[in-house]
Order: structure tokens, then C-alpha cells, then sequence
């Protein structure tokens, strides 16, 4: 919507006073049909307005949508260090962008980066990532842990037991993993993670962790070619939840095994990523950038890294792939 005719659309409802105002009197204020009155209100529940349409008398706005301001994250945050400095915006291009830039100037460790809408999110691979405003969790974290550069992929590991953890508290589903980074609800992906790093020979100046997460979106707000195999918390369960609440939750859960994972390494991680695991012990179809390779996956090493045995018996070591379960 337009930016003159949404104020125009929010004027109309501010000068109602929370009473109801008619379909008709909205299209006088903005000056258009009563018909893109209709499609407006239409965009207005899409962005997470709760509206009540009664007949004859009209709309009226029940609630806006929830915002993770920092104001909304920070209080009643549990994590320590994480989330402690928050750069919050409406409309980014991508979280993780802005945390690169942000960690280039000396952001300290646990900034994050949330905004409610991104315009032009990324994926692994530059793939684009679905980020639509005010239903989802889009989120950059940077840490800068002290590890030698070939362990930061455990750090995307370590983020899906956090954000699977944190679900399951928030809302009660519990997420599959699907190597190395996709939760899924169903069968369906729910979030997606992307780990990029500053490094320079083998220091590490900053790992930047990105994670996004389906949480109120509906069915149409999927585009078409992603509704079979994305989905939302919502969509799942039947239940909004807190944005700010699950923010809050990951943070924890993050710091949580973060700082576990500095004390006494991968293998306590590892575990607790094998028992979330979908894909382990099954047939499974990994596609790499030069082959496809369909075997048994056996689990994961100390680097992250998949383990999948073709029926030949050999072990492939897996570093990148799409994987089909
Ligand atoms: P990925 O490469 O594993 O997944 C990208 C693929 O997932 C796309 O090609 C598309 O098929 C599908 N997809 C796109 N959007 C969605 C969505 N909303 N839900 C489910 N499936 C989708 C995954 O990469 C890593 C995503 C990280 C996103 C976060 S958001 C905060 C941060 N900022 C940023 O730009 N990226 C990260």
C-alpha cells in the first residue's frame, strides 16, 4: 500500500476512536471504491492487524501487530550477553548485511540485528529467503568466539539446537533438524540458518549468525512455489505466538549452549543435535555442487561435517548439500 494512502487508511480508523466507521466512510477519507477499501483491510490483517467487520456498522481495528522493538525484546530477556545491544529496524535489505557492517566497526559480542521485514534476504548460496513484515523472526547475531575457522560450521549447528529448543518452549512443537540447517515442522521448513564469518589468515573476527523463522505467516503469504515445502509456527499449530517472546526464548537458548560450547567443545552440542536429528540412520539423497550422492546418513563428525555410506559401504564425507529425506 502507499504510503499517503495508508496514512489516510490510519487517520480514518484514529479519528473512529476505536468505535466502528463504515466501509463507505473509509473510502470518502481515502478517496477511492469500496472495493479498495476491502483490499486494504485485507493487507491491514496480512500485516497482523486483528480487524472486526460487522455488518452495517463497519470496521474497527481490535489490535495492531506486535512489534520486536528492542524496548519489546529486552524486557523480561534472560540472556546475559546476548541481545544486550539491539539494532532494530522496520525494512531492512538483510539483517545480515547490516551485523557485517556492524561487526566491521567493533560491534561488541551478542548485537543482534532484527528487523520486521526484509526485503532482500538471503539464504545459503545467495538464494533468496522469504522475509514478509511483521510474521516472522529475522534475526543476525554476531559472535566472536575464539575457535579455529574450519569449527565455525558447528556454530550453525549449535544455533538449530537453540532455535528448536526454543520453539518447542514458546509454542510447544517440537522442530526436526534436517542437515545442517533447516527446522522442520511436518516435514515442512519453518527456519532456515546461514552462518557467515570475518576471518583473516585463521582468526576469526566475527561469526554472524543468521536465522530466520516462519512464526505467523499463513498459507497465502507464502508465494506459490515455496506453500509445499515452507510453512509457520502458526500454520502448524493453529496458534499465534509472541514474536518477542520466541526472540527472547532463542537468545537464551543460544547464549545457553554458546557458552557451554566455549567451556567443553562440540561434543555436548553434537549430541543434543543427533537426538533432534530427522535424517539419521535413513536413506537420504545429498546434493552437492559436483554429485549426488543417495546413502544411509551415519551422523555427523566434530566439524559439522554429514556422514552418509553409499551401498557400495564407502563414507562420504558431506561439507555442502541439499539433502532430500
Ligand atoms: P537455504 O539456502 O537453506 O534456504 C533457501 C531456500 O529456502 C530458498 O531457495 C527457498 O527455496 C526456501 N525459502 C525461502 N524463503 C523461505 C521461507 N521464509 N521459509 C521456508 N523456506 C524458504 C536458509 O538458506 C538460510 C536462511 C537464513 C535467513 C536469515 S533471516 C535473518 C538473516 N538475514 C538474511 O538475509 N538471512 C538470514
Amino acid at each position: 500500500m502507499q504510503s499517503d494512502l495508508r496514512k489516510k487508511l490510519m487517520e480514518a480508523f484514529s479519528n473512529a476512536e476505536g468505535s466502528f466507521i463504515s466501509g463507505q466512510e473509509i473510502a470518502d477519507h481515502i478517496g477511492c471504491s469500496r472495493t479498495a477499501v476491502w483490499k486494504h483491510i485485507e493487507e491491514l490483517r496480512n500485516e497482523g492487524y486483528t480487524l472486526e467487520a460487522v455488518r452495517k456498522k463497519g470496521y474497527r481495528i481490535v489490535s495492531a501487530p506486535e512489534k520486536i522493538t528492542s524496548n519489546e525484546i529486552q524486557l523480561g530477556l534472560k540472556s546475559k550477553v546476548l541481545g544486550q545491544h539491539i539494532h532494530y529496524e522496520e525494512t531492512v535489505d538483510s539483517t545480515q548485511k547490516i551485523a557485517h557492517q556492524l561487526a566491521t566497526d567493533g560491534a561488541p559480542e551478542g548485537t543482534i540485528v532484527l528487523a520486521e521485514e526484509q526485503t532482500g534476504g538471503k539464504g545459503r548460496l545467495m538464494r533468496p529467503w522469504h522475509s514478509p513484515k511483521y510474521s516472522g523472526i529475522w534475526m543476525s547475531t554476531i559472535l566472536r568466539p575464539q575457535i579455529a575457522i574450519h569449527q565455525a560450521p558447528q556454530l550453525t549447528l549449535l544455533a538449530a539446537v537453540a532455535v528448536v529448543k526454543a520453539v518447542k518452549e514458546v509454542s510447544g512443537l517440537q522442530p526436526h533438524i534436517k542437515w545442517p540447517n533447516d527446522l522442520l515442522l511436518n516435514k515442512k521448513k519453518i527456519t532456515g540458518i546461514l552462518t557467515e564469518m570475518q576471518a583473516e589468515s585463521d582468526q576469526i573476527h566475527s561469526v554472524i549468525i543468521g536465522i530466520g523463522i516462519n512464526v505467523n505467516q499463513q498459507t497465502e503469504d507464502f508465494p506459490e512455489d515455496l506453500r509445499d515445502k515452507a510453512s509457520s509456527i502458526f500454520i502448524e499449530g493453529q496458534n499465534r505466538i509472541s514474536r518477542a517472546n520466541l526472540v527472547q526464548a532463542v537468545l537464551y537458548h543460544l547464549e545457553e549452549l554458546y557458552f557451554l560450547y566455549l567451556k567443553e567443545g562440540f561434543a555436548p552440542i553434537k549430541e543434543q543435535w543427533e537426538a533432534y536429528a530427522i535424517s539419521l540412520g535413513q536413506q537420504i539423497k545429498a546434493t552437492t555442487i559436483h554429485s549426488v550422492i543417495v546413502g544411509k546418513a551415519l551422523g555427523i563428525t566434530d566439524a559439522g561435517v554429514l556422514l552418509l555410506e553409499d551401498e557400495d559401504g564407502k563414507v562420504h564425507s558431506v561439507y555442502s548439500a541439499d539433502i532430500e529425506v
